[in-house]
């Protein structure tokens, strides 16, 4: 345990100062995470970003695209050999085709290197020439992050937390009752285990399904090629008074170690540990259609999420990250176009409250931090429409249901956040003074001018917060 720290720690001294090296040499790198719960809008973000940066007539808060100093921008392969490529054509195919559709759920990391030529600022720039400079974009599920809490927990604090949480719950009811009927002091069945673990991953996926965000572990729902594997195949059980070597407890303590070890640390160690700037996407309008319930669950997601930010919070992540840090976090409520712009402040504004908590807390120090609500492709166009003599800010788009126009009024978001995140602290069934309703939209047919990306709202200062230092 002691050796394999040390390695990690040395590992990623050895690699940390070659990346240095050839950062001050060769051409200099950016490499920019991009998070979110599942459904948040990671795969959508990712191709409009892209597709705006290569094309950047919508670009205009990004300086350094306003200036004229982005000679060329264009993909080139990525550096790790070993990751799927992040499908960029296939996905702004789906998007921008004849017709358009939001592209298919992604359920692995990815990665895409995306390389500009920039002309330097300042007078002297002219007479350096160009330069390139290399983006590479990480996409990767958030539920792998809320993993980083396993680490500091042994399978019986894990268990006994895990069925407290589950206890309430309705869509836990029948991995609970069989749960708490089983002794893990007999011997292992293997049968046995797998109808446990089978049981739990159902939970998750109807958790998930119900809108709560702490659906953990992440691989459970996220398997990939480790669909199967024993260290998929555990769950919480009772803790009995005493358990042999042979008996269902210890092998599933077993394997809950096996997944911390072979599946939670390689991910921090290959990929968490080497991102410089990061973005965490959130839906956040959808959980407040969801309900207070599901806002508080959203929000204690969040702060938990965050606690990888903190190296300090957690012993593995400090020795692994040797006091490098990710400079920039940038926190972005997704699928602002659901709403006119006369609301995304108040927008902002909750997604700024909601993580404030963990903003907050003074380890942040050293990391730049930013909210501010975008859409990534904006499937809408505003409206006002009236309604019993009163003016309604509308949006209006192309239902997901029925292909048909309609207009939206969502509600009026408060422009005090508490008016929302109190009530969901408290444990509010439901909303006292507002309704909240979203119709889910299609994204329309685009007519692209030469040079112009698809329509967005903010990308560009996205842009400029996440990049724009580095251009
Ligand atoms: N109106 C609107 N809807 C959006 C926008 N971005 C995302 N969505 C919606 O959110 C859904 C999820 O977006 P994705 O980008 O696939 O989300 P993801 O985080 O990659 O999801 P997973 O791959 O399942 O984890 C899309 O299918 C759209 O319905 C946006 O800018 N505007
Ligand atoms: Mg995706």
């Amino acid at each position: 345990m002691v050796l394999g720290k040390l390695t990690d720690g040395l590992n990623r001294g050895v690699e940390g100062a070659l990346a240095s090296v050839s950062e001050a040499y060769l051409e200099p790198v950016i490499r920019l995470g991009v998070t979110g719960l599942s459904r948040a809008g990671k795969t959508v973000f990712i191709t409009g970003l892209v597709a705006n940066l290569l094309d950047r007539g919508r670009m205009p808060q990004l300086r350094a695209a306003a200036e004229g100093r982005i000679e060329t921008v264009f993909l080139q392969p990525q550096p790790d050999v070993t990751l799927p490529r992040f499908d960029y054509e296939g996905h702004l195919a789906a998007l921008t085709g004849d017709d358009p559709r939001w592209p298919a759920s992604t359920r692995a990391v990815s990665e895409l290197r995306l390389s500009f030529r920039v002309q330097q600022a300042g007078w002297l720039g002219g007479f350096r020439g160009p330069r390139t400079l290399h983006l590479d974009v990480i996409d990767y599920p958030g539920e792998w992050l809320l993993d980083l809490a396993l680490l500091d927990k042994s399978y019986a604090d894990w268990s006994e937390d895990t069925l407290a949480r589950l206890d309430k719950r309705p869509e836990a009811k029948e991995f609970m009752a069989v749960a708490r009927a089983e002794d893990g002091s007999l011997p292992l069945d293997e049968m046995r285990a797998q109808a446990l673990a089978a049981r739990f991953t159902a939970y998750l996926a109807a958790a998930r399904a119900a809108g709560w965000s702490d659906c953990t572990p992440g691989r459970f729902l996220l398997p990939g090629d480790l669909a199967g594997s024993p260290v998929l195949t555990f769950a919480p059980l009772p803790r009995p008074s005493e358990a042999s070597r042979t008996s269902l407890w210890q092998e599933m303590e077993r394997r809950y170690e096996g997944y911390k070890s072979k599946v939670v640390k390689p991910f921090f160690r290959n990929h968490f540990s080497r991102i410089d700037r990061q973005v965490v996407l959130v839906d956040a309008l959808g959980a407040i259609h969801s309900g207070p319930q599901a806002l508080e669950d959203l929000r204690r997601t969040m702060a938990e999420i965050l606690t990888a930010f903190r190296p300090g919070s957690n012993g593995f992540l400090s020795k692994l990250l040797l006091g490098k840090r990710v400079e920039k976090i940038l926190f972005a409520a997704t699928k602002a176009d659901h709403l006119h712009h006369t609301q995304h402040g108040a927008l902002t504004g909750i997604m700024q409250a909601m993580t404030r908590e963990a903003r907050d807390r003074a380890a942040f120090a050293g990391a730049e931090v930013a909210a501010m609500s975008l859409s990534s492709l904006r499937a809408t166009v505003e409206e006002t429409v009236g309604r019993n003599g009163d003016a309604l800010d509308c949006v209006r788009g192309r239902l997901l249901s029925t292909g048909k126009q309609a207009a939206m009024y969502p509600g009026e978001l408060p422009s005090d956040p508490a008016r929302l995140l109190s009530p969901a602290r408290e444990g509010a069934e439901r909303w006292l003074d507002s309704e909240f309703s979203l119709m889910s939209f299609a994204p329309s047919r685009l007519n692209l001018r030469p040079g112009e990306g698809p329509p967005h709202i903010r990308l560009d200062r996205a842009a400029e917060f996440l990049i724009g230092d580095r251009l």
